[in-house]
C-alpha cells in the first residue's frame, strides 16, 4: 500500500484484539474507508466499520489459503449450487475468528451496542430452503475441515421474497438485500466471462470434407461478473470463496439503435440482461418451468466452468488432468447443463474427442439428489432447450447414444428400462431430464439421508442404478454446529463448555461426554434455566412481530419449514383444533400449557400452501382470542421466517415438529438444529428422523404415524380417507369445526377444497396419522409432567448430535466423493 495515504492516521496492526485498538481500527474504518467521523455516523456506518474490521483479517487468510492450494497443487472441489441461503455473516466472521467478545467490548468504547447493529445485517436469503440452507452449511465445514472449494451460484438482486400477512393472507414483497451495499463482496471485473444463448451450430470440415469440429455461433450474450465473498472456517483455519454471478449486457445501450432514435429498442439488450439474475425463483421442491429458469442455470453453470477451465489451463496448460485436480459437484440438477457445457469445450475449443471428453467428465462431475417429489424432477422440452442452446442438445443427443448403448449391450434390458434410462423422455413432448443426465455424467450419486438413497434406488432411478450399481451412495446431511449452536445459542454453548471443557468445540464428537449429565440434578436445572432465557428472547420477538404475548413457561411446539402439503402443517393445526375442543370439553382437566408456533412461506403460486397459512392464522385468531383456554393453548404464526429468525426460534423449542408423510422428506435439516439445542423431536419415520432416533435412543423422541414402506401400501391399496375419518370422532369434529365456518366466520366456504382433498384423496395421508399424532402428543404432554425427565431427554438429544455436524459430512463426500484429503 502506498505509504503516503496511511500517515495522517497510522492503520492500527490487523493482527490486534486488543479491544481499544480494535476500537481504533474501527473508527480507521469509518474515517477513511465510510468518509464519516463519529459524531454524525449511522448505525449502518458503524455496522460497515465493524465488518471492515474483521474483513481484513479475513482477508490475510483469505490469500494465504488461495496461494497454499496453489504452490501444493491441491485438488480443488466447485460446490455448482443455484441457491446459497447465508443469511449474516458477521457473526459468523467474528465468532470463527475469535474476535466477537473483543469488537463487543471495542464497540463498547465508542457508544456503540453489537447487537444493534448486528440486527441491521440484511439477512443474504439467495435460496429457498433446506437444500440452499445446506450449501450454505457446507461452505462453512469445507473451509473448517480445510477442503480448498469454491462455491459458485447466482448474485440475485433480489432473494427470497419478504412475508407479511394481510388479513392472515400471505403477501409478498420484494427482498432487497442490496439496499445499503455490500461490504463482504468483492467484484472481480476481471473476471468477466461472455456467455451466448441461441443461435446456430456450423460444422467446420477438413479438406476431404470429414468433420473437424463443431461451432457454435450465439445470437445473443451476457457478460458475466463475478463478486466473491470469502468464507471462513472455525479458529479462521481456511477460507474459501463463495463466487456469484451477475449479468452484465455486452452492449448496454446499442448505439446503433439508441442514435437512430430507438431509446426503448436499445435498452432491450440491458433489460434482458439484467433480468436474469434479478430474481431467485421462490419454489421450493417445484419447478415452475419457465425459460428465464433455464436461461438462469446455464447462466452461472457455464460462467462457472469456463472459470475452473480458466483457473486448470492457469496452472496445468491441459485438460487431460482435469478430474485429479477438480471435483465439480451438482447441487441438485439445477446445474446440470455444465454436463453438456463441459462436453462442449472440450471438444469444440479444446480439440477432445466424445470419448475421452466423456471420461474426463465423468471422472469429474458429481450429483446429490434431494427430492423425489415428481414436481421437483426438471425436465425441459426438447423445442425450448434447442432454441435456447442448440450445441448442447446435440451433446445431449451423443451422450444419450452412448449411455443407451451401454445399456443395450447389457442383459435384462428391457425396451421398458430402455425408455426409463433415456435422457429424452417420450410420453407426450419430448423433454430432456435433466437427472439422467446429472446420473449418466456421474462417478458419484449421492442421497441425503439413508431412507432417501435406498428409495432412490427403488424408484427414480431404479432402471439406472441397474445400469451402474456402483455409483448411487448416500451422504447423511448435517448442519454446522457453529451457527446452529455456538452463535445462536451462546447460553447452551458456555453450560457445555462449563461442564465438559472446550474440547467439543473443535471435536464435535466430544459433545457425547455431556450423556452423563443427563442424570445430573444441578445441571438439569442449569440446562432448563439456558432454555428459559432462550425462551423468554423468543417471547420478546414473538411480540415485537405479531403482538401476542406467549408465556415462557408453557412448552414451546415449533414448526417451522417451507410451507408444503407433504411437510403437514395441516396436520399440526388439525391437532391444535381438536386439542382446543377438548379443552373446552374438559376445563378442569390438568392440560399441560402449550404454545404452538409456526413459521415458513409459501411459494406465491401455491395455492393450498397460501391457504394453510391464512388457516393456521384464523384458528390463532379465534384460540388467542379464547378467554375459556386462556394460559393452556396459543397459536401464533411468526410473519416473514428466514436464517436469522431460526437462530432464535430453534434454541428456544422444547418440541420440533417433524411430521411429514413418511417416505416424501428426503432429509431434512431443521430437525437436526432443534435436536442439537435440546428439544425433543415429534415425528414419523422420514427422511433423517430415522437416524436421528437411532443416534438419541428411542426413548429420547416420539415417533408415530406410517412408516414409507405402509405409506406405499396404502396408495397401492386404495385408500380410502373417507372411511378412516368417519371412524375418528377428534377429526371429525375438528375438520366439520373448519367448515363450518367456525374460524372463518366471514367466510365460511374459505376452507371447502382443502377439506374436501381430505375426504377424496388426502394425498399426504393426513387422515391416516391423525389420531396417531394426537395420541403422540398425549405422550409427549405426559413427558413434561415429569420436568427432570424431559430435560433428560433433552440434554441427551444435545449430547447425542455429533453424527448431524455437516463436518462429518463433508469429510465424507472429501474421502468417498472428490477424493480430497481431510
Ligand atoms: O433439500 C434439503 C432436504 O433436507 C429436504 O428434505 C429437501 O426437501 C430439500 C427445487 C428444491 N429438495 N429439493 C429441493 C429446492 C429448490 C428447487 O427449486 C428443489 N429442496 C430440497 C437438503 O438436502
Amino acid at each position: 500500500m502506498n505509504q503516503a495515504m496511511t500517515t495522517e492516521l497510522p492503520r492500527p496492526s490487523p493482527k490486534s484484539s486488543d479491544p481499544a485498538e480494535l476500537a481504533e481500527e474501527v473508527l480507521y474504518c469509518l474515517t477513511y474507508r465510510i468518509g464519516k467521523n463519529a459524531s454524525v455516523a449511522t448505525r449502518h456506518d458503524w455496522l460497515t466499520a465493524a465488518i471492515q474490521v474483521v474483513r481484513d483479517r479475513v482477508i490475510e487468510r483469505w490469500i494465504e489459503s488461495t496461494k497454499a492450494a496453489y504452490d501444493t497443487k491441491a485438488k480443488r472441489v466447485y460446490y455448482l449450487s443455484m441457491e446459497f441461503l447465508i443469511g449474516r455473516l458477521m457473526r459468523d466472521a467474528f465468532s470463527n475468528i475469535g474476535m466477537l467478545e473483543d469488537m463487543r467490548k471495542a464497540l463498547a468504547t465508542l457508544g456503540v451496542d453489537i447487537e444493534t447493529i448486528a440486527a441491521l445485517e440484511p439477512d443474504a436469503a439467495l435460496g429457498n430452503g433446506g437444500l440452499g440452507r445446506l450449501a450454505a452449511c457446507f461452505m462453512e465445514s469445507m473451509a473448517t475441515v480445510n477442503v480448498p472449494a469454491h462455491g459458485y451460484g447466482i448474485r440475485y438482486v433480489h432473494g427470497l421474497f419478504r412475508q407479511e400477512f394481510s388479513d392472515g393472507w400471505q403477501v409478498e414483497l420484494p427482498e432487497t438485500w442490496l439496499d445499503h451495499g455490500n461490504p463482504w463482496e468483492f467484484e472481480r471485473r476481471e473476471r468477466s466471462i461472455e456467455i451466448g444463448f441461441g443461435g446456430t451450430v456450423q460444422s467446420v470440415t477438413d479438406a476431404k470434407g470429414r468433420l473437424e469440429r463443431h461451432v457454435w455461433k450465439p445470437n445473443h450474450s451476457v457478460i458475466a461478473v463475478a463478486y466473491d465473498t470469502p468464507v471462513v472456517g472455525w479458529r479462521g483455519a481456511r477460507v474459501n470463496t463463495l463466487r456469484l454471478w451477475s449479468a452484465l449486457p455486452v452492449d448496454p445501450i446499442m448505439l446503433a439503435a439508441f442514435n437512430a432514435g430507438d431509446h426503448i429498442g436499445a435498452l432491450r439488450e440491458s433489460n434482458m440482461a439484467e433480468a436474469l439474475t434479478r430474481v431467485l425463483y421462490p419454489a421450493d421442491s417445484h419447478i415452475e418451468g419457465q425459460e428465464l429458469r433455464l436461461r438462469q442455470e446455464y447462466f452461472f453453470s457455464a460462467a462457472s466452468l469456463q472459470d475452473i477451465i480458466h483457473r486448470h489451463l492457469g496452472q496445468y496448460g491441459e485438460l487431460l488432468s482435469l478430474p485429479d485436480k477438480a471435483a465439480i459437484h451438482m447441487n441438485d440438477t439445477h446445474p446440470a447443463i455444465a454436463v453438456a457445457e463441459l462436453m462442449r469445450l472440450l471438444m469444440d475449443v479444446h480439440g477432445h474427442d466424445f470419448d475421452t471428453a466423456w471420461d474426463i467428465s465423468k471422472r469429474t462431475f458429481a450429483y446429490t439428489n434431494h427430492t423425489l417429489l415428481p414436481e421437483a424432477l426438471e425436465s425441459w422440452p426438447v423445442t425450448v432447450f434447442e432454441r435456447l442452446l442448440p450445441r448442447h442438445m446435440q451433446i445431449v443427443y451423443a451422450i444419450n447414444a452412448q449411455v443407451l448403448h451401454e445399456a443395450r449391450a447389457k442383459e435384462g434390458f428391457t425396451d421398458a428400462h430402455i425408455r426409463s434410462i433415456s435422457l429424452i423422455g417420450e410420453d407426450g413432448e419430448r423433454r430432456v431430464r435433466m437427472g439422467n443426465l446429472a446420473f449418466a455424467a456421474s462417478h458419484s450419486i449421492n442421497g441425503v439421508s439413508a431412507l432417501h438413497t435406498d428409495l432412490m434406488k427403488q424408484t427414480v432411478f431404479h432402471d439406472l442404478h441397474m445400469l451402474y450399481p456402483d455409483r448411487i451412495n448416500n451422504k447423511t446431511n448435517g448442519i454446522t454446529p457453529r451457527r446452529w449452536m455456538m452463535q445462536a445459542n451462546p447460553g447452551l454453548t458456555s453450560l457445555v463448555r462449563e461442564a465438559i471443557g472446550d474440547g467439543f468445540l473443535d471435536d464435535i464428537e466430544k459433545i457425547s461426554e455431556l450423556d452423563k449429565f443427563a442424570d445430573d440434578a444441578a445441571f438439569r436445572e442449569k440446562f432448563a434455566a439456558v432454555k428459559r432465557a432462550n425462551k423468554e428472547r423468543m417471547a420478546t420477538l414473538a411480540h415485537e412481530r405479531t403482538g401476542a404475548w406467549i408465556d415462557p413457561s408453557a412448552m414451546f411446539d415449533i414448526q417451522i419449514k417451507r410451507i408444503h402439503e407433504y411437510k403437514r402443517q395441516l396436520l399440526n393445526i388439525l391437532e391444535a383444533v381438536a386439542l382446543y375442543d377438548q379443552i373446552r370439553s374438559n376445563p378442569d382437566k390438568d392440560w399441560v400449557p402449550r404454545v404452538k408456533l409456526f413459521g415458513g412461506k409459501a411459494a406465491p403460486s401455491y395455492h393450498n400452501a397460501k391457504l394453510i397459512i391464512k388457516l393456521a392464522n384464523d384458528v390463532s385468531r379465534a384460540i388467542n382470542g379464547d378467554p375459556s383456554v386462556r394460559g393452556l393453548l396459543k397459536v401464533v404464526f411468526m410473519p416473514n421466517y428466514n436464517v436469522s429468525m431460526a437462530e432464535v426460534m430453534v434454541p428456544s423449542a422444547d418440541l420440533s415438529e417433524q411430521i411429514s408423510t413418511a417416505g416424501l422428506e428426503a432429509s431434512g435439516t431443521g430437525n437436526m438444529k432443534f435436536a442439537l439445542n435440546g428439544a425433543i423431536t415429534i415425528g414419523t419415520l422420514d427422511g433423517a428422523n430415522v437416524e436421528i432416533k437411532e443416534c438419541v435412543g428411542d426413548d429420547n423422541i416420539v415417533i408415530f404415524g406410517l412408516t414409507a414402506e405402509e405409506v406405499a401400501e396404502r396408495r397401492a391399496g386404495g385408500y380410502e380417507p373417507r372411511a378412516i375419518i368417519e371412524g375418528s370422532p377428534e377429526l371429525s369434529q375438528a375438520l366439520s369445526a373448519i367448515s363450518s365456518g367456525v374460524f372463518s366466520p366471514d367466510d365460511p366456504n374459505r376452507y371447502r377444497d382443502l377439506i374436501d382433498g381430505l375426504y377424496n384423496h388426502d394425498w399426504f395421508m393426513v387422515a391416516a396419522d391423525f389420531d396417531a399424532f394426537c395420541k403422540a402428543q398425549r405422550e409427549v404432554d405426559q413427558l413434561w409432567r415429569n420436568s427432570p425427565q424431559w430435560l433428560s431427554k433433552a440434554i441427551r438429544n444435545t449430547a447425542r448430535m455429533a453424527f448431524f455436524s455437516s463436518d462429518r459430512t463433508i469429510r465424507q463426500y472429501a474421502r468417498e466423493i472428490w477424493n480430497v484429503p481431510v
